[in-house]
């Protein structure tokens, strides 16, 4: 259905639609967009959660949370009682937050942004006169001039009269997503001073710190960059773990003492960084300024290289402690980091992913975490995993093994995440 200007009858403020019709409409059900709709819903707002995905609606609807994170359930429950809806039709409203994922191209690592179009296009399909959409997905600078408002006024709309757009990028981290919702600042790009105020109102319901407003393009950019920020700062430590490596040096004792210094902080080395964001959110800045973004570059390259370097100092370790049998050396962890459930772009898949380049295979997998089968010699039970292996290599500090370390005693331990202090420990 395509409505002309001319179709679009009377015409109300911003202030007017928001004021009739409360209703949000969060597109989008995933990691971002569900505790986002639960929030609003348990902080007094009507809410509509819409999803594509049948399967997803479905188990929500049946009582079911899609994923596990800290106080998801209980903001569920409270929500539920509150009255949220799950659904897959868009709903004619006046606010649409727009929630869903924005993968990157593998070949030229610029955004791919066919769902948040998707999203958008559907949103034109029903929304009224001078609805407001919000979208909190993280894009690359420059998306919503380039892709969304051509978009919107190839659909015959006027921006800033039949519709309004917001730039509300997400700020929360897997594994205490409930508590960053509500004490994040957060950032609003809007194109003028009553909407942003608006759509601050909307998320002062529930986020208790500051909120920031700023035009679109600033929010686009201030969100990449922070993820950069951290996989720059990641890379530094992945470098000097590398440096350590070969002068025979304690890169962890290094780091500990120069963040004694007050304005130096550099993070932890680590198997490769996963995740949604900070491996992929780079990328937008490389893919699009590939002759300026040089220490982007590098840092990601260098965070790429880590499951390789991880599966060096496997075959060395195997080589020093005369263990012949891939098959008898395990990775614990599969996740991208610890107690979430969430594999996407996580170190030790790419490690297995290295190792089937190579035409390698068999070492055994474990993670108490993901309870489906998504490698091969995959295991569900801790202790059987134990007695089928001689060396262990943790690529993740899930509480559970962090609980009962003592369990690896008798193993050769690789520890890539410094949580282990038995004897008979590695270290990257
Ligand atoms: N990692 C290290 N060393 C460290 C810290 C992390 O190797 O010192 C690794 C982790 O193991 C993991 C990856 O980096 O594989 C990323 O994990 P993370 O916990 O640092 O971040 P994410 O991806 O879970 O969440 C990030 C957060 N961004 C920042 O901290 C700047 C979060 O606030 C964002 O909301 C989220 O990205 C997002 O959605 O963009």
């Amino acid at each position: 259905m395509k409505k002309t200007k001319n179709q679009l009858s009377g015409h109300s403020t911003l202030q007017e639609t928001l004021g009739r019709n409360k209703m949000i409409n969060v597109i989008g059900l995933g990691y971002i967009g569900l505790p986002t709709a639960l929030m609003l819903s348990t902080y007094g707002n009507e809410v509509v959660g819409t999803d594509s995905n049948v399967n997803l609606v479905n188990e929500l609807n049946a009582g079911r949370t899609t994923f596990k994170e800290e106080g998801l359930d209980a903001l569920f429950e409270e929500a539920i009682s509150k009255g949220i809806i799950f659904t897959t039709e868009y709903q004619k409203t006046d606010t649409y937050i727009v929630a869903v994922p924005t993968p990157y191209d593998k070949r030229n690592k610029k955004i791919d942004p066919a769902y948040v179009i998707a999203a958008v296009e559907n949103v034109l399909e029903v929304c009224p006169k001078g609805a407001c959409i919000v979208i909190e997905s993280t894009v690359s600078p420059g998306t919503i001039d380039r892709y969304i408002r051509p978009l919107i006024e190839s659909k015959n709309f006027i921006i800033g009269e039949d519709i309004h757009l917001v730039h509300a990028p997400e700020r929360i981290i897997p594994g205490n997503m409930v508590y960053e919702l509500l004490h994040n600042s957060r950032t609003i790009g809007a194109d003028n001073h009553e909407v942003a105020t608006q759509i601050k109102a909307l998320y002062s319901t529930f986020c208790q710190s500051e909120i920031v407003t700023t035009t679109i393009r600033t929010a686009e950019m201030t969100k990449v960059v922070e993820n950069t920020f951290r996989d720059i700062n990641i890379a530094y430590a992945n470098e000097l773990t590398k440096i350590c490596r070969r002068e025979g040096m304690d890169v962890y004792e290094i780091i500990r003492i120069a963040n004694k210094h007050p304005r130096v902080n550099i993070l932890s080395p680590g198997p490769g960084v996963g995740g949604h964001c900070i491996s992929v959110d780079p990328w937008f800045l490389v893919g699009d300024f590939p002759d300026l973004a040089n220490l982007i570059w590098q840092a990601r390259k260098i965070n790429d290289s880590m499951p390789e370097f991880v599966l060096e100092r496997i075959h060395h370790i195997m080589k020093d402690q005369s263990i012949t049998d891939v098959g008898r050396v395990g990775l614990y962890g599969l996740t991208y980091k610890e107690d979430v459930d969430d594999v996407r772009e996580s170190p030790t898949l790419q490690l297995l992913d290295c190792m089937t380049r190579h035409l390698s295979s068999g070492l055994k997998v474990y993670d108490p975490w993901v309870k489906r089968d998504i490698v091969a010699n995959q295991y569900h039970d801790f202790d059987a995993f134990l007695q089928d292996v001689d060396m262990v290599v943790i690529m993740v500090s899930h509480t559970e093994l962090r609980e009962n370390m003592t369990k690896l005693q008798n193993k050769v331990v690789l520890d890539t995440r410094k949580v282990c202090e038995l004897p008979n420990t590695y270290r990257l």
